[in-house]
């Protein structure tokens, strides 16, 4: 069987919970399509996302990195195209306020999603789970987990398909602010689906 590394993020800004946090709980361990689902919860920290990651796919191993994060705000599943080389906006967790930084000071400037994503679109709009492609991860932790998979992936040679997910937020969030919210169920299911159709 194939390795799947699945990995989500902790609470972070005004979001209290992530819901990307109970899909990696959830599907951690088990065993989906023609993948063994490892499950990895990182913190929302620029100075160690980089090395995590990549210390990650250097111990596991896996055939596949899916990584995922809650866009607040964002209505549907988001299939992210491409991560780049730069990291800005408002503070992590640790207080680390990024400025227009380079993620790799030699790196390239775009790196792109190596999953299927006209397939899993086509699939989860099948499956009638509201999903596009994204042509911006943003330039805060998600983007920065995606560029640094793809990154250390292509500098190791290794063929090794990775890419980025962001998910909306779920009805926990949704019952406290003002953004566009989905069952945690419903969430996991579109998650659930992108690996059967990996
Ligand atoms: N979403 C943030 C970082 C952590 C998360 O779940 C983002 O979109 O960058």
């Amino acid at each position: 069987m194939k390795k799947l590394l699945l990995t989500g993020f902790e609470p972070f800004l005004k979001f209290k919970s992530n819901p990307t946090e109970a899909v990696v709980k959830e599907l951690h361990g088990e065993a989906i399509g023609d993948f063994q689902v490892t499950g990895k919860i990182y913190p929302v920290a620029f100075e160690r996302i980089s090395k995590m990651i990549a210390d990650d796919i250097r111990e596991e191993q896996p055939d596949v990195v899916v990584c995922l994060g809650l866009a607040g705000g964002r209505h549907n599943i988001h299939l992210e195209r491409i991560a780049i080389n730069c990291i800005d906006g408002r503070p992590d967790n640790n207080g680390f306020h990024p400025n227009g930084e380079k993620i790799d000071a030699t790196g390239p400037d775009g790196l792109f999603s190596t999953l299927p994503l006209k397939a899993y679109e086509a699939a989860l709009q099948a499956a009638e789970i509201p999903a596009q492609i994204s042509n911006t991860a943003g330039t805060y932790l998600c983007n920065n987990v995606m560029y640094s998979a793809l990154n250390y992936i292509h500098s190791a040679g290794l063929d090794t398909s990775a890419g980025f997910i962001h998910v909306p937020a779920h009805h926990e969030i949704g019952t406290e602010m003002d953004v566009p919210s989905w069952p945690q169920a419903d969430i996991t299911k579109a998650i659930r689906k992108i690996i059967e159709f990996t």
